[in-house]
């Protein structure tokens, strides 16, 4: 068994791991109480006596009443969202133990995360980890959901992280982390939380898959039809992202490829680990019975700036590594003619150090989506991974952020305040420049 633990930190961590465990659950046939639904039991049962697929074991946790419990923390400086969880759809999902609240929050500040308030729950935190690593008999590593930019959510989830590194030494730390977004964002100094978290968790971190609201918010609007998408239509999104990248975890099939392998493929160095994510295809369920999707039509949408997850432009820059991971009835065939045509763009250039190699997994389990909820179900779907020096653009926008606020030394007592020292700041944004640095230089030609 590979087991994997979920962390959740924060507002945003919080609310997108509600979204993914609810469809974590419709995925594999689990009610929202933990029980297996009543037709699925019978398919297990059948399937028991032959072969059964108990992947969804490394996710999910069975008691002996045979309840089916989510391998998750979820924490946050203050009550309310966790409230959220402990009254709403998914009570009875998690044991009590796993949603982990204080009685104030960071207010989008960094500093209270990580040094006023975060020390004095880590160890309650630490210690329901372990809790939970102990009910795993081969841990493979974690997944940990967070904004940037919010206190928590940069600034406990870098202690959080420094701490993951010493007690659990190499096991894997993957990270979904929502990058300010302009327009939704909730916070002016939401530059300084992202950029000093980011450098705190840099060495920390394994692979960060971003997610932009900016550009979740204009699919919504431009695909989806909302005008006004609320947390919970975006959540469900990234939910989507979040299924396709842990479906191999958690489902079995000949042509499942591992997270691990992917991961291998997508960092070609420990600090170029960025990828951008885009999906496809993103139809609204009005739209659903005109439209007709192949292989090729959602394979060439994932190039596309508009199916993006950040917005950043894929056009601008070039490809390390790009792996597909596709869902449902799709055949190898298809996909290699699909890939074959995208090579023979110009639009698509890779680095010249690496081969134009696309790794790709095939999961023939169709994507779901909520009943009732914008997005329509389709039969095949793909989600792409692309380490790209593209991504670029979106750390150059974040500094030049910092750079306005910090050149004025705006808003930097509320850190000092809490016990930061300034030399902080420099330090981080002198290694946000060199990270800028490093991506430049992997597109270089020789
Ligand atoms: N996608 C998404 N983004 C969210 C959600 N909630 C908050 N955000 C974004 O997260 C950032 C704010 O951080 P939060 O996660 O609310 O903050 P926090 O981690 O709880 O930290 P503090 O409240 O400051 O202690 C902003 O950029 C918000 O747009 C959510 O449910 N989904
Ligand atoms: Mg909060």
């Amino acid at each position: 068994m590979r087991e994997c633990l979920s962390i959740h930190v924060g507002q945003a961590g919080i609310q997108i791991g509600d979204a993914c465990w609810e469809l974590y659950c419709l995925e594999h046939g689990i009610h929202p109480d933990g029980f297996i639904l009543d037709n699925r039991k019978d398919q297990l049962e059948i399937a028991k006596t032959e072969h059964m697929d108990t992947s969804f074991n490394t996710f999910f946790c069975e008691t002996r009443a045979g309840k089916h419990v989510p391998r998750a923390l979820f924490i946050d400086l203050e009550p309310t969202v966790i409230d959220g969880i402990r009254t709403g759809k998914h009570r009875s999902l998690f044991h009590p133990e796993q949603l982990v609240s204080g009685k104030e929050d960071a207010a989008n500040n960094y500093a209270r995360g990580h040094y006023s308030l975060g020390p004095e729950i880590i160890n309650l935190v630490l210690e329901r980890i372990r809790k939970l690593a102990e009910q795993c008999s081969g841990l493979q590593g974690f997944l940990i959901f967070r904004s940037l930019g919010g206190g928590t959510g940069s600034g406990f989830t870098s202690l959080l992280m420094e701490h993951l590194s010493i007690q659990y030494g190499r096991k894997t730390k993957l990270e979904f982390s929502v990058y300010p977004a302009p327009r939704i964002s909730t916070a002016v100094v939401e530059p300084y939380n992202s950029i000093l978290t980011t450098h705190f968790t840099l060495e920390h971190s394994d692979c960060t898959f971003m997610v932009d609201n900016e550009a979740l918010y204009d699919i919504c609007h431009h695909k989806l039809g909302v005008e006004r998408p609320s947390y919970t239509i975006i959540n469900r999104l990234i939910g989507q992202a979040v299924s396709s990248i842990t479906a191999s975890l958690r489902f079995e099939g000949p042509l499942n490829v591992d997270l691990n392998e992917f991961q291998t493929n997508l960092v070609p160095y420990p600090r170029i680990h960025f990828p951008m994510t885009a999906f496809a295809p993103i139809i609204s369920a009005d739209n659903a019975y005109h439209k007709d999707f192949s292989v090729a039509d959602i394979t060439t949408a994932c190039f596309e700036v508009s199916n993006q997850l950040v917005k950043c432009d894929p056009r601008l820059g070039k490809y390390m590594a790009c792996c597909l991971l596709y869902r449902g009835d799709v055949v190898p065939k298809d996909v290699n003619a699909a890939i074959a045509a995208m090579k023979s763009r110009n639009s698509v250039q890779f680095v010249d150090w690496c081969p134009t190699g696309f790794k790709v997994g095939i999961n023939s389990q169709p994507p779901m989506t909520m009943p009732g909820g914008e997005m329509a179900k389709v039969q095949q779907a793909v989600c792409m991974l692309s380490n790209t020096t593209a991504v670029v653009e979106a750390w150059a926008r974040l500094n030049h952020k910092f750079d306005l606020m910090y050149a004025k030394k705006a808003f930097l007592h509320w850190y000092i305040r809490e016990g930061m020292e300034e030399e902080e700041f420099s330090e981080a944004r002198k290694d946000l420049a060199c990270l800028e640095k490093d991506y430049e230089e992997v597109g270089q030609s020789f």
